[in-house]
């Protein structure tokens, strides 16, 4: 029996609120990034401007609420647990932790935030309830200081690394929700991403997952959304990028199979297409149901056309032919042999 379906079996259902409670009214609050400073002005024009703080508008940050922190004033709690090499630690002053761009605390703050805006995300679509939980425990985060842009995830000690190059990467809620994507795969198969179409799903979701949960915190909290959904990092890319928009990537391009170029960032945009269309098709929940469900059964080394039909086998056990349906026209349209 897979690892989806015994835990579909003993599975209890809870119900995960997302109103405010109680204990998110007394929960401290933050200040961060609306996602990121492009996508919620709309201005494509931003630049780091050396990390400073007049290069972003006050209208663009927001306060929140840091919400499940275990009470010992640093930004460590159920989800996340954040360290910094780069300058002291974020404390609150006043029940507030309270920073902007340029103090290194900020990208601690965002980073806590993100990632416990992540982890709720699952919780709601039902991971650690109605399935088993997907990396639903305390991630370790560490902002570190780079020369060049070099956020990644460390299998070994599990642990998500920020760098400094450019734009902060814990600037951008989309960096470090791509990261937290992949400490999701690899609680979910441990080890996952040892083929380059394995690594290739892996920067997909990644990127997926970031536009996702982007797009539900906006909704959720009532942020303005000034850029392409599709459009990952628009923040963090504009160091590197000449574009207008800016993106480090998108989920909507019309790369197919036949397009790879052995390369997991560039091959991922084949997979993350074919995962924004199943989020049309279905709608966000369902479709974010099923596509992080699928990945509890992908193989570490597992192909495009295997996750493909483990995604389409999970839909149509959840929702039914007509979702399965859906599911494999996704895959079919990026030419996913097999499918
Ligand atoms: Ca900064
Ligand atoms: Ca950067
Ligand atoms: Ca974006
Ligand atoms: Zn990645």
């Amino acid at each position: 029996m897979s690892r989806r379906l015994l835990a579909a079996c003993i599975g209890t259902v809870a119900l995960v609120t997302l109103a405010p409670t109680a204990a998110a009214d007394t929960a401290p609050t933050g200040r961060v990034f609306m996602v990121n400073p492009v996508q919620s002005s709309g201005v494509q024009t931003l630049t780091d401007a050396k990390d400073s703080d007049a290069a972003v508008s006050a209208s663009d940050y927001a306060e929140v609420a840091l919400r499940n922190l275990d009470g010992s004033g640093s930004l460590t709690g159920r989800w996340a647990t954040v360290r910094s090499d780069t300058g002291k630690s974020a404390a609150a002053t006043g029940g507030a932790f309270d920073y902007t761009r340029h103090a290194d605390q900020f990208e601690q703050v965002m980073a806590y935030f993100w990632v416990n805006e992540a982890q709720e995300y699952l919780q709601h679509l039902g991971f650690g309830s109605e399935f088993p939980g997907a990396n639903a425990r305390q991630q370790p985060v560490r902002i570190n200081q780079w020369g060049a842009d070099n956020s990644y995830f460390t299998d070994k000690k599990a642990e998500i690394r920020f760098g400094k190059g450019g734009v902060d990467d814990a600037e951008d809620a989309e960096v470090i929700v791509h990261e937290y994507g992949h400490a999701v795969h690899n609680a979910q198969v441990p080890g996952f991403g040892t083929s380059l179409e394995a690594g290739s799903i892996g920067e997909a979701f990644g990127d997926y997952l970031a536009v996702s949960v982007g797009a539900f915190a906006a909704d959720r909290y009532g942020w303005p959304v000034h850029a392409d959904l599709a459009c990952v990092a628009d923040w963090d890319s504009v160091e590197y990028t000449a574009g207008d928009p800016h993106c480090l990537r998108r989920t909507d391009t019309d790369k197919t199979y036949a397009d790879r170029v052995g390369e997991v960032h560039a091959d991922g945009e084949i997979w993350s297409r074919a995962l924004f269309d199943i989020r049309g098709a279905l709608g966000a929940r369902t479709a974010d149901r099923i596509i992080v469900n699928a990945q509890f059964d992908f193989a570490p080394d597992t192909t495009f056309s295997a996750a493909a039909a483990a995604t389409v086998a999970a839909a149509r056990e959840m929702y039914g032919q007509q979702a399965a349906d859906a599911v494999r026209a996704a895959f079919a349209a990026r030419g996913i042999p097999g499918v």
